[in-house]
């Protein structure tokens, strides 16, 4: 420990602060292992704890500051619970998977234990003051995937101090940029390539993150000799330290039962992150796991005889009582009887958690029995009496709804030609049980609250007789420097999208005027340029993250599919990205430059909005929507559509074009063709060319995929064509199956319909390059007009006879 902090603290309150440590990090202990013994009886079904790491993690959050955040995983329970978030009570509640967020607040148990997560939001949507408490962004069960994030939180800080101006005007975001990110990871997912590329970009950043490395040797079963070269992650990442060549961090190797070795290593690099913005990783090794990796297996099946002898010779808690007893602050008895009282208060906390867990169960359970019991009494069913014998006896070990919910809807089924007045009773229970619980685990996919981007009005575009015709990219152009000027938390960072204002240009100039802060070049590593966005919009910024091309998004994904998508699921609406992600696709040439994966994009990211703009028009104008709210959304533009000539709004910047809104762009009478994006333009066309076969075609741009048409104005124009084709270039049951379950199920067109609704969309296989391998993969207009025609042939052979 420093000699600072030794000047400033007498010996009693040493004493005491040592005290402390040890009843916390005995509390952790014991609850892990009652924890485990709930697991084996059934009480709960799954448990990790943080036993073995205990020792490292009080160190690290004596320098864990109000306003700073945390990046982690499950093993951090002694960190939670020394930062104040955590108690035995809330790791039981969670084991137990009480869905209650009062007593499980980062998920109401929507997450397995021990994922831990801080509340940012209120109720209503509104941003917590996030510099008046400790930050725990929600962790989640993907090893490293806690790394993308981390870079936009720690580049937040240098935001903020940066833009003096800005930090003042968000004081519930910052404090100055003086703002920590602290990760935590075990040793074997540093072999995750989330791990290496977030240490490379924050090393080029050099913004405040300190990465510390739980290092027990193993990952699950698989040692460090097949995670990692040398075995030594340190060893490894040496060429990341600060040096006479260049910037980097400050590494640190400290061993995780060695508290004084700790301390200094927290409290050195603690210092550097906030008064310098250097980075530091401390690998902490000799860390063990005394019982095995979780209660789904032991460890002697995979340790060596001198590898559990080390688990026990080298607990970090064994180790602290040996120093504590040796510097002479306490003795053993002292240790003894804290352990004692250690017990006591678990089983204590235990029994509350369960007590509280059970009650609302068991109150349901009564008044089910009752109902069962007045319908027994009138209808002969002998299986009742079982039922409620088996439920009463689960009521004491462990009562779970689906017990008695299974039962009552059977029930219902068995009785529902009977004419008692019991069965309205048992209807009702149901559906106040179902709706009970839908609000328990099904909300909160999107932000339902005045924050949500469905609130933001439509604002159009305006033109009068002197609006020019412009490359389409001027648009998009005007419209960001309009937004940066209006706008002092927006940001957009990508590949190439600095110096040179983008591949396509449009943010030519926004680097220079707006300053290399808030527009910037980033390296290579799509992964990490969406955990920009993640950490940026979790701390009051509004970055765009630019994605170069659709098809690279996959490097992404998973940050946007694991974290961004759920994130507002997976916390209870607790936290939330306002991050939107810009992107170009669907045609060009090329295997990798002309993907149009929308069925992918649709079905990884239920929790985020999907815009599918037609021009740079509707493109800017979904950026001014998305830019209003909270909500993440990806924007793709169409890559051939930048030099396209289209008029520059009077209005820019202002403009708005509202998520789930359809725009029918041509009227017709004898079929409903549904596109989106790039294949818009070639319906247009098409259905030109249909007009003159006599083909009466309306053609409506679906304009967001997510949502989809909120108002139903699709089957509006079905009642009245009675046909219904849907195109994109996608691959078949990509998104125009999407599109028609909307349609033909949600929207019932079904009735509507005297064709069989079809789909037209690119091969199965990616577009080879050239205009011929666009040609003959993605639907041209001749593929349309033929579709149309052929649906028309089979509806009035004579009218319209074959082509072929
Ligand atoms: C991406 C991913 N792959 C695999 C798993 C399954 N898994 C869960 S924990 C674990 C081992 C992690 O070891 P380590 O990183 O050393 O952390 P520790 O649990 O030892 O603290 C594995 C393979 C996972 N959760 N996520």
């Amino acid at each position: 420990m420093s000699n600072k902090g030794k000047s400033k603290i007498s010996k009693s309150d040493f004493k005491q602060m040592i005290l402390d440590d040890y009843r916390l990090v005995s509390e952790v202990r014991e609850s892990g292992a009652q924890g485990r013994r709930d697991v084996l009886s059934g009480k709960g079904t799954f448990g990790i704890f943080g036993d073995g790491k205990e020792i490292a993690q009080i160190a690290l959050a004596k320098v864990f500051r109000h306003g700073d955040f945390r990046a982690g995983y499950y093993r951090d329970q002694a960190l939670m619970s020394a930062l104040g978030q955590y108690s035995p009570k809330h790791m039981f509640s969670a084991l137990y998977g009480d869905p209650d967020l009062s007593r499980e607040p980062s998920s109401g148990s929507r997450q397995m234990m021990n994922h831990f997560g801080t509340r940012f939001l209120n109720d209503d949507g509104s941003w917590r003051n996030l510099m008046e408490q400790n930050n725990s962004t929600s962790d989640m069960a993907c090893l490293a995937s806690q790394f993308p994030r981390l870079v936009g939180l720690a580049q937040a800080s240098q935001v903020y101090r940066d833009n003096p101006e800005l930090a003042k005007n968000k004081p519930g975001f910052t404090n100055g940029g003086n703002e920590i990110a602290f990760a935590t990871i075990g040793n074997s997912s540093c072999a995750e390539g989330h791990f290496w590329e977030a240490v490379n970009a924050i090393g080029v950043l050099q913004v405040p993150a300190i990465i510390s490395i739980w290092d027990d040797g193993y990952g699950i079963s698989v040692p460090n000799e097949v995670q990692m070269t040398k075995s030594d992650v340190s060893a490894v990442l040496s060429g990341f330290q600060n040096d006479e060549k260049g910037k980097g961090y400050e590494i640190v190797k400290v061993k995780g039962w060695d508290y004084p070795s700790l301390i200094a290593a927290y409290e050195k690099a603690e210092k550097l992150a906030r008064e310098k913005h250097i980075p530091s990783i401390i690998h902490v090794v000799e860390m063990t796991q005394p019982t095995g990796h979780s209660t789904s297996g032991s460890h002697e099946r995979y340790k060596s005889k001198e590898r559990l002898q080390f688990e026990i010779d080298f607990d970090c808690i064994k180790k602290f009582i040996e120093w504590i007893i040796e510097c002479g602050i306490a003795t053993a008895d002292e240790l003894a009887s804290i352990d004692k009282e250690v017990v006591a208060f678990v089983k204590a906390q235990k029994k509350e958690a369960w007590t509280e867990f059970q009650a609302p169960i068991k109150e349901e359970l009564k008044e089910v029995i009752a109902i069962f019991n007045s319908i027994a009494a009138q209808v002969n069913i002998p299986e009742i009496a079982d039922w409620i014998k088996d439920l009463n006896q689960s009521a004491m070990f462990g009562l779970f709804r689906r017990h008695f919910m299974s039962k009552a809807r059977m029930l219902l089924g068995m009785i529902v030609n009977e004419n008692i007045s019991e069965k309205a009773t048992l209807r009702n229970f149901i559906n106040r049980i179902n709706a009970e619980n839908y609000e328990r685990y099904n909300t909160k996919l999107y932000n339902t609250t005045s924050t949500s981007v469905l609130n933001i009005e439509e604002v159009k575009p305006t033109y009068d007789e002197n609006s020019e015709e412009v490359d389409a990219r001027i648009i998009l152009r005007d419209n960001f420097h309009h937004m940066f000027d209006a706008i002092p938390e927006a940001m957009i960072f990508g590949e190439d999208v600095g110096k040179i204002g983008g591949v396509n240009q449009g943010v030519e100039g926004l680097q220079e005027k707006f300053g290399e802060s808030r527009v910037s070049d980033t390296g290579i590593r799509e992964a990490t340029i969406i955990g920009q966005g993640i950490g940026l919009s979790l701390r009051g910024l509004k970055p765009i993250a630019e994605m170069q091309y659709l098809d690279y998004v996959i490097y992404g994904f998973q940050p946007m599919v694991d974290d961004i998508a759920s994130l507002h699921y997976r916390t209870h609406g607790g936290q939330i990205t306002p991050l939107i992600i810009r992107t170009r696709g669907h045609r060009l040439e090329g295997i990798w430059h002309s993907g149009s994966p929308m069925g992918m994009l649709l079905n990884g990211t239920k929790g985020m909005y999907l815009c599918v703009p037609r021009d740079m028009t509707r493109a800017a104008g979904f950026y001014n929507t998305l830019m209003q709210s909270n909500d993440p959304a990806m924007v793709i533009e169409c890559l051939n559509g930048y030099r396209v000539k289209e008029k520059l709004p009077n209005n820019i910047g202002e403009f708005r074009v509202p998520l789930g809104k359809v725009e029918t762009t041509r009227e017709g009478s004898d079929i409903t063709l549904v596109t989106y994006g790039s294949t818009w333009r070639i319906v247009m066309d098409a259905a030109e060319k249909l007009e003159r076969a006599g083909i009466s075609c309306e053609v409506i741009d679906t304009q967001t995929l997510e949502p989809f048409d909120l108002s139903h104005d699709i089957v509006e124009s079905v009642k009245k064509t009675n046909r219904l084709l849907v195109i994109d270039e996608d691959v078949p049951g990509g998104g125009t199956a999407y599109i028609l379950q909307k349609i033909v199920e949600e929207q019932d067109a079904y009735n509507y319909l005297d064709s069989e609704p079809q789909t037209l969309a690119a091969k199965s296989h990616r577009p080879p390059y050239g205009a011929d391998g666009d040609y003959f993969t993605k639907p041209s207009s001749e593929d349309v007009f033929e579709k149309v025609y052929e649906m028309m042939n089979e509806v009035n052979p004579t009218k319209y006879p074959s082509l072929y």
